[in-house]
């Protein structure tokens, strides 16, 4: 009986030492937002953190049920990392898009994989190119407003951002 119970507490031991700490922030100050995530699984620390500047989400268009959002994310963290998904309280549905020749059209096309963000790198969601798609409008933003869109990215976590409405979002005059 004896042994059994020592067994059990090696086990305890064991399964303690399997530690997981994470510690998330996020910060937004003139334009610029901040989100990082630190972990530490068994020892093994990952610092990912992203910087989020440049974000627009383009007015609702007269009747169109559709609209996009866009921002310039800087991975300021150590380690790859992945924006996985966008949401928006104003649309039914948000995806990621990329744009993409189809014969001799620009059409959009989603990244169901999200957008691979490497340390150090910075990519763009701007017009014309990779943009976050807001989907059937539940509310319609207006030149002017903000709009919350939240990003979630695979190691740094998730941030919510107050984007400006524009007509002509990052002084872009064409049409999405
Ligand atoms: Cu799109």
């Amino acid at each position: 009986m004896r042994k059994f119970i020592l067994l059990t507490c090696a086990a305890l031991t064991l399964a303690a030492c399997g530690s997981k700490t994470e510690v998330s922030t996020e910060s937004q100050t003139d334009g610029v937002t901040k989100v990082e995530t630190k972990t530490n699984i068994d020892g093994v620390k990952t610092h990912a953190a992203m910087e989020l500047t440049r974000y627009a989400v383009r007015a609702a268009l007269g009747q169109n049920p559709n609209t996009a959002a866009y921002v310039t994310i800087k991975n300021t963290g150590a380690t790859d990392d992945r924006l996985v998904s966008a949401a928006c309280e104003c649309a039914d549905k948000v995806e990621l898009h990329t744009m993409k020749m189809d014969g001799d059209k620009m059409m959009m096309a989603p990244l169901p994989d999200g957008v691979v963000i490497k340390a150090g790198e910075t990519i763009e969601l701007k017009p014309g190119g990779n943009h976050i798609m807001l989907l059937g409008l539940k509310t319609r933003p207006e030149d002017g407003q903000t709009q919350a869109v939240s990003l979630t990215f695979e190691k740094a976590g998730s941030v919510t951002v107050e984007m400006p409405v524009s007509n002509a979002p990052l002084s872009d005059h064409g049409a999405h």
